[in-house]
């Protein structure tokens, strides 16, 4: 299953001047939890340390959706527009795309699915984005991966610490 949700979610076609990744995070908490945290797209805050606010600007928290995240102060970028692609309770994907804001992250589209059981999960995060002029492969990746690395670690941490695991 998992397999199958890797080639079908996890592997998207990379343009010449594009680079992407995917990461993964077990967590020892149960899928309709995690999932819960994930799909909140009005709320990132609740596990991503970097978001200072979020305000939702178009939608209802459904697909086609968008949000402003402001992020906090320390890093390369101030603000962010982004929109809910699509948000499928049953498969538990969610997939968001960035069309704005002040930051170097131009044409980044996000894939995140959470696998699992009523005792544990397993998040995949991955991603494409633009190489911007004068950026290379590696330092873009990099920089996503740290930031979704810490995304993923926060998630795990805030949810598991939810459920009492003794
Ligand atoms: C996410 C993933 C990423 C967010 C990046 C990669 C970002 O919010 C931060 C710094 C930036 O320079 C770009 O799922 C941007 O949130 C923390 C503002 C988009």
């Amino acid at each position: 299953m998992m397999m199958m949700m890797m080639s079908q979610y996890h592997s998207p076609r990379l343009a010449p001047n594009q680079c992407g990744s995917s990461l993964i995070q077990t967590i020892d908490a149960p899928l309709p939890l995690v999932w819960s945290m994930v799909r909140k797209f009005d709320n990132p805050q609740a596990y991503k340390q970097f978001v200072k606010s979020c305000s939702v600007q178009a939608g209802d928290g459904g697909a086609g959706s968008v949000r402003e995240v402001s992020v906090i102060s320390g890093l390369p970028a101030g603000k962010s527009t982004e929109r809910l692609d699509k948000l499928d309770d049953d498969s538990h994907v969610m997939v968001v795309s960035i069309i704005g804001g002040d930051h170097r992250l131009v044409n980044y589209r996000s894939t995140t699915t959470v696998h699992g059981d009523e005792k544990n999960s397993v998040v995949i995060e991955s991603y494409v984005v633009d190489i911007a002029a004068g950026s290379s492969k590696e330092d873009t990746c990099l920089f996503a991966d740290t930031i979704i690395a810490c995304n993923l670690r926060s998630l795990a941490r805030i949810s598991e610490k939810m459920v009492c695991n003794t």
